[in-house]
């Protein structure tokens, strides 16, 4: 039989080294669980960084998927197919925007939330050929093409792939003033992730969004909220936004949209401002294929109809405040929203975050450190409340 061990060594053969797994080949999943190759269960408590927000395999997307590849997989747009209009109609209801765009990877749609951006800048407002700009924020994660570490403060993320696309400008998260103060005749827009992930569960302050709404409107700057990974219940509402009531002038949603089945992704708006787009524009071989389509139809209808907003919410309360009571010599801080979660670790830490995930994993559980102190929590939102409980318990024993 072939091991887990050769499985990695092979991969570590052929495969380049853009990551470092953790140890452990998975073979098989269902909901929050996963098996490896020699059959030993894991509870999965990153859901592919919040993609499987469903749970992994859910039956009704998986179905989905087979039905819909037994009749057509892939039409382009150069011709109509029939599961992309109800889908973007079913996320423009849940969302509250006008207009869509499909697009594949969470990437490809900030890419298109630029390009949607700079043309609105130029074509709506009036700013100056190539003079537009971007405003985002320091320790902000929007993906990995050149344009989105264009953008990033991340030096390890940039090192090596300039030259940069420019236009962007980068200022505090969480600072409101210090977008009034950024702002110029060539802004266009302001591209913000409502929790920062990949920079650590950062929550911003209570009334940051209205605020950074209310500067947006006054100073006709397009909002552009990335909700690739709190969107779509992760945070206890559909949106993050939500939280506060604020409508983005535009959505970038990916992720769970396919509930990890295929990578899909879309930017919702305003109608004038994904109206900027003509025919030839922009696009994409893949993007919007009647099988995306039909299983992100039916990863909308699970979010819906199983609740999973509101358990996030209920669980994930739950959740930080039995992480609170630990008592745990090596944690400086829990936070987090619905089941968005994490625990930073005391700088004089014993353990690294890394050391704490390997412990976790001999517990059976799956974690990822993010930079060196900070280990997320993000279960699928579909998670039993016995099993969260399971959960913490392996969390008590490891941070203890
Ligand atoms: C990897 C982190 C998470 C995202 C937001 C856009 C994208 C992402 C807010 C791009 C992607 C990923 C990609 C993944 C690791 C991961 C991540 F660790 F880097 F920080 F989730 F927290 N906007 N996030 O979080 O979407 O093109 O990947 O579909 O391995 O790079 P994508």
């Amino acid at each position: 039989m072939t091991t887990s061990r050769d499985i990695i060594s092979l991969t570590d053969q052929v495969s380049a080294r853009n990551y470092r797994p953790l140890p452990i080949v998975i073979a098989r999943a269902e909901g929050v669980w996963v098996w490896d190759v020699e059959g030993k269960r894991y509870m999965d408590m990153l859901s592919a960084y919040s993609a499987l927000n469903q749970g992994h395999c859910h039956p009704r997307i998986v179905q989905a998927l087979k039905d819909q590849a037994d009749k057509v997989t892939l039409t382009s747009r150069a011709f109509h197919n029939e599961q992309l209009g109800p889908f973007l109609a079913e996320l423009l209801a849940m969302c509250r925007q006008e207009l869509a765009l499909p697009m594949n990877s969470g990437a490809e749609a900030i890419e298109t939330a630029v390009k949607a951006a700079r043309k609105w800048g130029y074509q709506i407002k009036g700013i100056a050929a190539d003079r537009a700009t971007i405003i985002v924020c320091e320790g902000n994660f929007h993906g990995r093409t050149t344009t989105a570490v264009s953008m990033s403060s991340e030096p390890q993320y940039r090192e090596g792939f300039g030259p940069f696309t420019p236009g962007f400008t980068i200022i505090p998260y969480g600072d409101a003033d210090a977008l009034a103060a950024a702002i110029d005749e060539n802004t266009a827009a302001f591209l913000v992730e409502p929790i920062q992930g990949e920079s650590g569960v950062i929550v911003p302050p209570d009334g940051y969004l209205t605020a950074v709404r209310e500067i947006c409107t006054d100073r006709n700057v397009l909002l552009m909220v990335d909700e690739i990974q709190t969107g779509l219940a992760r945070t206890g509402k559909l949106f993050a936004c939500d939280h506060e009531g604020v409508r983005p002038d535009v959505l970038v949603v990916g992720k769970a949209l396919s509930g990890g089945i295929l990578p899909v992704s879309a930017v919702a708006s305003r109608r004038d401002v994904l109206g900027v787009f003509e025919p030839g524009d922009h696009g994409s071989t893949f993007a919007g294929s009647p099988l995306a389509c039909a299983v992100a139809r039916a990863a909308l209808a699970v979010i819906r109809d199983e609740n999973l907003a509101d358990r996030a919410a209920e669980l994930g309360e739950h959740f930080r405040g039995e992480l609170l009571k630990l008592d745990s010599p090596l944690v400086a801080e829990v936070r987090g929203k619905g089941l968005l979660n994490a625990v930073e670790l005391k700088p004089d830490a014993p353990k690294t975050a890394r050391q704490c995930c390997e412990h976790l994993m001999a517990e059976g559980m799956l974690c990822k450190e993010t930079h060196d102190n900070v280990i997320r929590f993000a279960p699928p939102l579909v998670i039993a409340p016995a099993d969260l409980d399971w959960a913490l318990g392996r969390i008590a024993a490891v941070l203890a």
